[in-house]
């Protein structure tokens, strides 16, 4: 289905999984996958160590705490590792956080922010989003 561009979510560009350790769930994904990932990327701004896994147009990215402040951090501690956010690109991040505002989203940055794999990223807070965590994101 076609969103009502340019407000809408395109497709879903990654899901992110939040791991306690990189290297055992590189292993086991690289497994899963047959391949090893294709990128890995340090986002210190987030706090997090970003390994991305790619299959046809569906990738997976995997996320460990750089530091016990880290959101991956608090969310591990709270609720377990696992499904972290869901990603959807969009073809004008700031078009849509205007419009997202003005349904009444909460945003986690008044602008975007830079996000691991060269793209500019928004969070909408998970009680808005019954429960799950979205991340808006452009290409840079
Ligand atoms: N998915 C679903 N719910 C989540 C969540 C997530 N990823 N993270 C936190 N929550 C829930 C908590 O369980 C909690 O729920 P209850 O109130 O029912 O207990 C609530 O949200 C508040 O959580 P909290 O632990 O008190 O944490 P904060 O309010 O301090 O922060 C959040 C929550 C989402 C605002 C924060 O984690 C955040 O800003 N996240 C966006 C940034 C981020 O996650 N960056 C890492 C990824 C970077 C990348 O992909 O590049």
């Amino acid at each position: 289905m076609d969103s009502n561009l340019p407000f809408g979510l395109e497709k879903i560009e990654h899901i992110g999984i939040a791991v306690s350790e990189l290297e055992p769930a590189i292993a086991t994904y690289t497994t899963l996958f047959g391949a090893p990932p294709y990128k890995q990327e340090t986002v210190a701004s987030q706090g997090v160590h970003t390994v991305f896994f790619k299959m046809g147009e569906s990738k997976i990215e995997l996320l460990a705490a750089t530091d016990a402040q880290s959101p991956i951090a608090k969310f591990i501690a709270k609720r377990g590792p696992g499904i972290h956010h869901i990603a959807y690109a969009v073809k004008d991040i700031e078009a849509c956080m205007s419009h997202f505002k003005e349904k009444g989203f909460t945003l986690l940055s008044s602008a975007p922010v830079p996000g691991a794999d060269a793209k500019k990223i928004v969070f909408l807070h998970p009680k808005d989003t019954h429960g799950t965590l979205v991340e808006l994101c452009e290409d840079v």
